[in-house]
C-alpha cells in the first residue's frame, strides 16, 4: 500500500466570481499528511498573470474583472490558472478554471410592443411619446411610448406612393411648411425616393433621388438642423461616382419658402436634395453628438466602421470601394477620406460582426459609467458598449474596447435577434431598440 505524501487541495478547482468584484474571491486550502506547513504560489497556466496569490492563499485578479470585456487568453470568461501547494518539499497543483460571471450592472430591458412586420426603421417625434416604425412594405406604424399601443399613420397609407421602404425620419420640427415624416422609397416605377408627409395639414411632397436600381440598398436618415441620408451602394463603381444617388451621403437642406423659394400650394416641403459625400458602401444608421453627426458603414468581407464627421465638412468621403473600414481594398484612393473612429471585422467568430448598427451617444446616466458610453448594435444581436471618450481622443479604436453587452441587455421577453435601429426616448431615463423581427424593446434602468 502506498501512503500519500504529498499535500491535497481542499479548496475548490472550479470558483465562480461576479464581475466587478475587488478584492480577493477564493483562497486556496490543502492539507499535508505529515503535517507540514503549506505555502502556495501562483505555478503556470494561460492566464496566471491576471492573478495575484497573497501570502495566505487569497487569490485575487490585479485588475476589476469585467463579463462584458474579457481578458483571458480565448475570450470566454473562464481564467485558466494553476496554482501550486508545497509541503514538505513535496508539491500538488491545481488546475484551475475560475469563471467571471455577469452583473447586469442595472440596466434592464422590457418588450414594449411586437407583431410589426419586417421593420427597417425608426425615428422619434420630438415633444411626443411617438416613435415612427417604418415596415419595408411602406406602412408607417405609431408606436406610442406611453401606452405602447401601435397603430398605423392612415395619413400615409392613404397618400404614399408604391416602393419599398429603406429610412425614416422625423424632419424639421416646429417648421411648419417643412415639418413631417420624411420616407426614402425605392421602387422600379419611382426609383429612388423621398417622399414627405404632414397629417396635420394634410399635405404632401416628394423629391426623385435617382433612377430604380436592381438590387435595392440600404439608406438611412437623421434630422440633425437638415435631414441627412446615407444611401447605399449596390454596385461598387457607384460610391465615388458624382452622377449617382447611390453610395452618397444627400441633404434636405431646410429652405425657407418666403425667402425666395418656389413652394406649391400642395407641397409639405420644398425638397431640394444635394450630395454632399460619397463612398457609402451600405450605411447602418447615424448617431448624433457633439456638434456633428457619426455614420455607420458596413463592411462586406473586411471591416465595419463608425465614422464621425462635421456636416457642413467638405470633402466628406467614406472611402468606399477603397477602405473597408480602415483596411484598403483598392489601390490609389481619393486623397482625403474621412477615416473611420471605430472599426471590427466582418464575420461570425468571436468580435466579429455581420453588419454594423449605429446607436445613441448618450446622457442615459442610469447606465454603467454613468452613462458616459455609446452604445450600439450589430445586426447579429449583439449590443455593445464603448466609453464615449473613445469616440473623441483622436485614435482609432476596435474590439478590445468594445463591450460586448448583450448579456445586460438580455430582455424579459422576446430576443434581440438582429437590431435594426436605436431611437431616444422621451427623457433621459430609458431609450429604444427595433429589432427586425417585429419587436420594440425599452431600455431602462433596473430597481434596486
Ligand atoms: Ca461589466
Ligand atoms: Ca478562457
Ligand atoms: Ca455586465
Ligand atoms: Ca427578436
Amino acid at each position: 500500500m502506498v501512503v500519500p505524501t504529498r499535500p491535497s487541495f481542499t479548496s475548490s478547482a472550479t470558483p465562480s466570481v461576479a464581475e466587478n468584484t475587488t478584492g480577493v474571491f477564493y483562497t486556496a486550502t490543502a492539507t499535508d499528511p505529515q503535517g507540514d506547513p503549506i505555502a502556495f504560489s501562483l505555478f503556470s497556466g494561460a492566464d496566471a498573470d491576471k492573478f495575484v496569490l497573497e501570502n495566505n492563499g487569497g487569490l485575487r485578479f490585479n485588475q476589476t474583472p469585467n463579463f462584458d470585456l474579457p481578458v483571458d487568453a480565448n475570450l470566454d470568461n473562464v481564467y485558466e490558472v494553476t496554482l501550486r501547494a508545497t509541503a514538505g518539499g513535496e508539491t500538488t497543483d491545481l488546475a484551475m478554471r475560475v469563471r467571471v460571471t455577469n452583473d447586469v450592472e442595472g440596466i434592464r430591458v422590457t418588450r414594449v410592443a411586437s407583431g410589426i412586420v419586417d421593420p427597417v426603421a425608426f425615428a422619434r417625434v420630438p415633444g411626443e411619446e411617438t416613435l415612427l416604425v417604418a415596415e419595408k412594405s411602406g406602412r408607417v406604424m405609431r408606436f406610442n411610448s406611453a401606452t405602447n399601443a401601435v397603430s398605423e399613420d392612415t395619413f400615409v397609407r392613404d397618400n404614399r406612393r408604391p416602393g419599398e421602404v429603406l429610412a425614416i425620419s422625423y424632419g424639421f420640427e416646429a417648421n411648419i411648411w417643412q415639418e413631417g415624416i420624411y420616407l426614402v422609397t425605392h421602387s422600379p416605377a419611382d426609383g429612388l425616393m423621398v417622399q414627405a408627409f404632414n397629417p396635420a395639414r394634410g399635405t404632401t411632397g416628394f423629391a426623385t433621388l435617382g433612377p430604380a436600381w436592381s438590387a435595392p440598398t440600404t439608406a438611412t436618415m437623421i434630422l440633425s438642423g437638415s435631414i441627412f441620408v446615407a444611401v447605399g451602394s449596390p454596385a461598387e463603381s457607384d460610391a465615388q461616382n458624382a452622377a449617382t444617388p447611390y453610395g452618397k451621403l444627400i441633404e434636405l437642406p431646410f429652405i425657407d419658402p418666403y425667402a425666395g423659394a418656389s413652394v406649391l400650394p400642395s407641397d409639405v416641403v420644398n425638397i431640394r436634395p444635394r450630395i454632399i459625400g460619397d463612398g457609402i458602401r451600405q450605411p447602418g444608421g447615424f448617431s448624433i453628438g457633439f456638434g456633428g453627426l457619426f455614420l455607420a458603414d458596413r463592411g462586406g468581407t473586411r471591416e465595419h466602421e463608425l465614422t464621425s464627421f462635421l456636416t457642413n465638412a467638405r470633402p466628406l468621403d467614406f472611402g468606399w470601394p477603397f477602405y473597408e473600414g480602415a483596411q484598403e481594398t483598392r489601390a490609389n484612393p481619393p486623397a482625403a477620406v474621412n477615416g473611420p473612429t471605430l472599426v471590427y471585422p466582418f464575420g461570425t467568430g468571436i468580435r466579429q460582426g455581420t453588419g454594423i448598427v449605429a446607436g445613441l451617444i448618450n446622457d442615459y446616466r442610469f447606465l454603467p459609467g454613468g452613462g458616459d458610453a455609446y452604445i450600439f448594435a450589430d445586426i447579429n444581436g449583439t449590443i455593445f458598449s464603448v466609453p464615449t471618450p473613445r469616440l473623441f481622443d483622436g485614435f482609432r479604436h476596435t474590439t478590445n474596447v468594445f463591450e460586448n453587452r448583450s448579456e445586460d441587455f438580455a430582455p424579459d421577453f422576446g430576443k434581440i435577434d438582429s437590431p435594426v435601429g436605436f431611437a431616444p426616448g422621451s427623457g433621459t431615463d430609458h431609450f429604444f431598440i427595433l429589432d427586425r423581427d417585429g419587436e420594440i424593446f425599452k431600455v431602462s434602468q433596473r430597481a434596486g
